[in-house]
């Protein structure tokens, strides 16, 4: 029988998880689940996150350092920045114009509100969620900036905190390039070796992840308790989740217009990435299999991927940012109307692209980002515990959908950088399924 490939056996382990965790929910297995399956799919994050950081490090150093000279930093990284804005404003248009037409908040009844309410309002997960955005505000205007500039690289790695590794990378990869070659051979050869048993731990890795993902929607599926509320903010959902299909749409307009690639190929060369995103909901667990992806299945250069692909994945959040436009005005037409301006809205766009850039990526940073967006358009401090609440019960699933957009813009964008710089090339792809025999 001919091997199944990889993004087949991923949707089996999917399709067996959701099965499983409806089934331990209905025989009361949910602790079952918890105790001895839910596990696996934390060591599959785990590990993922554990080679994000030296891949990282390796594919940007050597990425910068083999690019030759500084002025192509300048324009691979103003045209990597300008193109990642411009989709994440089409994110937000997109957003808006779905909420704003479909009215998903207009007319929810009393009782549903005041039940979400007492639900939510007062959970753990949202005083979570207020308490980090607290955090990030009382931080300060610029406090994002700062946290570019690590003081200690070895604390930066410890953190796994990207934008400080990223920008270390830079540095010594921009250094590489401006010191002389016969210096700077040894520590290139070195990352470049490091690159590639990185690239190798991700094949590895990767044969576990039918296994880990059924693992990981088995624990999604037995979190749902109350589908009561889940169908009355239905509608909601349906507006985000159709409005990150339409920027899907976009991308692959871009790929085949721009690239002259199929979109239905992109689609299928990246398939596993996008389906890790929506299992793990975290685009830095994800990044070390789009690298993969990118490079050897759609045949972006290394040093586009290694540049273009991190910087993505932090900063680049379309999926994020066109679910915080449909949430922020969500949540205004349940319990805010009034505050529902124009100028508002744009403010909406303003700070949602700022949002989606500060959220981290990793689970449900976009929710934690959107008080920052209400915030900003004057939104009543009191509110915001049933603002969170209502949208808190489905933010898992619509977690899942976005980071797959996040993950496929970034991916997306990859590819239009490679093909301006003439670095798109034909790919050479190492099947993984015949490098090893799944387990
Ligand atoms: N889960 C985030 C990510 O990893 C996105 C989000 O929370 O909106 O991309």
């Amino acid at each position: 029988m001919k091997k199944l490939a990889l993004h087949w056996k991923i949707l089996i382990g999917m399709a067996l998880g959701i099965i499983f965790g409806f089934i331990m929910n209905s025989v009361g297995g949910k602790d079952f689940v918890t105790d001895w399956i839910s596990p696996f799919g934390t060591i599959f994050i785990n590990l993922l996150k554990l080679i994000a950081v030296p891949l990282i490090l390796a594919s940007l150093i050597k990425g910068v350092s083999e690019l030759g000279h500084i002025s192509k930093i300048k324009t691979m990284g103003l045209r990597t920045i300008g193109i990642y804005i411009g989709t994440t404003v089409v994110a937000i248009i997109i957003g808006l114009s779905i909420v704003n037409v479909v009215k998903p908040g207009t007319g929810m009844s009393e009782d549903t509100i005041e039940k979400i309410k007492m639900q939510y309002a007062n959970s753990d997960g949202v005083k979570d969620k207020l308490m980090k955005a607290e955090m990030q505000t009382e931080a300060g205007p610029l406090q994002a900036l700062v946290d570019i500039f690590p003081s200690n690289i070895f604390k930066a790695l410890g953190d796994a905190s990207m934008l400080q590794v990223i920008f270390f990378a830079l540095f010594v990869g921009i250094c590489l390039l401006l010191i002389p070659q016969k210096k700077a051979e040894p520590l290139i050869k070195f990352f470049d070796s490091l690159n590639e048993v990185v690239m190798k731990m991700v094949d590895l890795i990767m044969m576990f992840a039918p296994y880990a993902v059924f693992a990981l929607l088995a624990n999604v599926i037995i979190a749902f308790d109350d589908t009561e509320i889940l169908l009355k903010l239905l509608l909601y959902a349906v507006c985000v989740v159709a409005g990150l299909l339409l920027m899907i749409v976009v991308y692959l307009i871009i790929v085949s217009v721009y690239t002259k690639k199929s979109p239905f190929w992109f689609l299928k060369q990246i398939s596993p990435a996008q389906l890790l995103a929506f299992s793990t909901s975290s685009s830095a667990a994800t990044l070390p299999v789009t690298m993969e992806r990118v490079e050897e299945h759609i045949g972006v250069d290394k040093e586009v991927s290694g540049f273009v692909l991190p910087i993505g994945a932090t900063i680049n959040m379309d999926g994020t940012s066109l679910y915080q436009a449909i949430a922020a005005v969500f949540i205004m037409q349940v319990v805010w109307p009034e505050g529902l301006t124009f100028t508002n809205q744009l403010l909406i766009v303003a700070t949602a692209l700022l949002a989606s850039i500060g959220s981290a990526a990793v689970p449900s940073a976009g929710m934690v980002m959107l008080v920052i967006v209400l915030e900003a358009v004057g939104f009543p401090a009191e509110l915001l515990p049933i603002g969170l609440a209502l949208i808190f019960a489905v933010d898992r699933p619509l977690d899942m959908c976005r980071t797959t957009v996040n993950v496929t813009g970034d991916a997306t964008v990859s590819m239009v950088v490679a093909k301006s710089l003439g670095k798109l090339h034909d790919p050479q792809p190492k099947e993984w399924d015949d490098n090893y025999d799944a387990v």
